[in-house]
């Protein structure tokens, strides 16, 4: 390709530029554009990063040229400089003007429309807390799988294929920052008040695939980031989220799925909120220790607390932890955990309980967890049968 031919794709004008070399150069595969405001944030982008090399290239080049050109030799008389040159000054003021005003109003229109949500945006609620997010569609589903990224759980969310998608932002302590790098948008996260931020995927990532119920990647990339763009605390930079994006259809079905936990058994459910309620990036479950302790082996065990006193680790025990976490604190620790009051329903308590006892170092407890789960399961099925035959 010639260099001229070029231009318009390195201002990223075309839609073929966004898998161009200089996408991967500047942004890193992964972060290639794939919202509807990729391709005109990187225009501006491109046009301030040239303007400004083109500038550093001339000005330090003359610089560098006139400093050896004019240095001092023996035996010559410097010259006092002019004091005006009315066409140098008039030049050096209007083009940098020109080229401020360029960068002040291409950036302008690239953002206004960021700031103006479409009435048709599919509404997703994003609660951002130290160190983790939580999503909720507005099926009242929220992220079943996650994916260990800098050992913290990230929630993998599915994004819909040409349609926008609005995020209503909130955090519950402190200021975080949802960036969707390859969508590049990015937009603080405060408590007690809400903030939005809109995209509209333009390729899907992941494809629905019928034979093995499961969702596969369409490339290697495997889909896209959420990062937290502020500094929050310890565990900051493992605040991780992974964006997949799909087709209509099979939006609907991943959509569909994470609304539907009835069908999961107890154990299994409590093992994906641990990770994506954030019970993970305080807790272990390999005996080490982390902001809290490690769950690893303690259910039937005594736990010890601060005052001197102990307890049965058993499920009130496990319960009234989550709830008022500051009515016991475990020796050792600190008041770090935040209640859970209304943020679990009965059936995730339990889950989330039965998860635990499944960790315990007795054997029977295992495998009472286990029947436990499978004993639920065929009693929610069972009065779901009877429920269907009534009605
Ligand atoms: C910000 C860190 C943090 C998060 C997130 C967190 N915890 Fe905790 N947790 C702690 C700390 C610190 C303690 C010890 C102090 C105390 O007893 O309150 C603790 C104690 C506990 C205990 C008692 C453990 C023992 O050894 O006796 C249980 C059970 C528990 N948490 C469950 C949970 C569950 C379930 C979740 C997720 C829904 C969760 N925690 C999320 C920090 C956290
Ligand atoms: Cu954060």
């Amino acid at each position: 390709m010639s260099a001229l031919a070029r231009i318009p794709n390195l201002l990223a004008l075309t839609t073929e530029s966004t898998a161009n070399w200089w996408d991967r150069m500047w942004f890193g595969r992964r972060n290639i554009g794939v919202g509807n405001f990729s391709p005109g944030t990187d225009a501006v982008f491109y046009y301030v990063f040239i303007v400004s090399a083109i500038f550093f290239v001339v000005l330090m080049g003359l610089m560098v040229y006139w400093a050896f050109k004019y240095r001092r030799v023996p035996g010559t008389v410097s010259q006092p400089s002019p004091a005006h040159h009315t066409q140098l000054e008039i030049a050096w003021s209007v083009i940098p003007t020109i080229l401020f005003a360029i960068m002040f109003f291409w950036g302008l229109i690239e953002y206004l429309p960021q700031r103006v949500i479409p009435g048709n945006a599919e509404n997703i609620a994003v609660t951002a807390k130290q160190w983790n997010w939580s999503l909720e569609y507005d099926n009242g589903g929220q992220p079943l799988e996650s994916e260990i990224l800098a050992d913290n759980a990230a929630p993998i969310f599915a994004l819909p294929v040409g349609r926008p998608v609005q995020f209503t932002l909130t955090s519950q302590d402190v200021v975080h920052s949802f960036y969707l790098p390859a969508f590049r948008v990015k937009r603080d996260v405060f408590p007690n008040m809400y903030t939005h931020v809109w995209v509209e995927a333009q390729k899907p990532s992941h494809q629905y695939d019928k034979a093995t119920d499961s969702f596969l990647p369409l490339d290697e990339l495997g889909g896209f980031y959420l990062a937290c763009a502020e500094y929050c605390g310890d565990q900051h930079s493992q605040m991780w989220g992974r964006v997949i994006t799909l087709n209509e259809d099979d939006y609907q079905i991943w959509k569909k799925k994470q609304a539907s936990t009835d069908s999961i058994p107890l154990a299994e459910l409590g093992e994906k909120l641990y990770k994506n309620k954030g019970c993970i990036s305080c807790h272990s479950l390999d005996g080490s220790r982390g902001t809290g302790p490690s769950w690893k082996g303690i259910w039937g065990e005594q736990a010890k607390f601060r005052d001197g006193s102990s307890a049965l680790v058993d499920d009130n025990y496990v319960r009234e932890s989550v709830l008022t976490p500051a009515a016991k604190i475990v020796e050792g620790f600190t008041n770090q955990m935040q209640s859970f009051q209304g943020q679990l329903t009965d059936r995730e308590l339990r889950a989330l309980i039965t998860f635990l006892k499944t960790l315990s170092h007795n054997p029977d407890d295992v495998s009472e967890a286990q029947e436990e789960s499978k004993q639920e399961l065929e009693e929610r099925e069972q009065a779901k049968e009877e429920d269907g035959g009534g009605s």
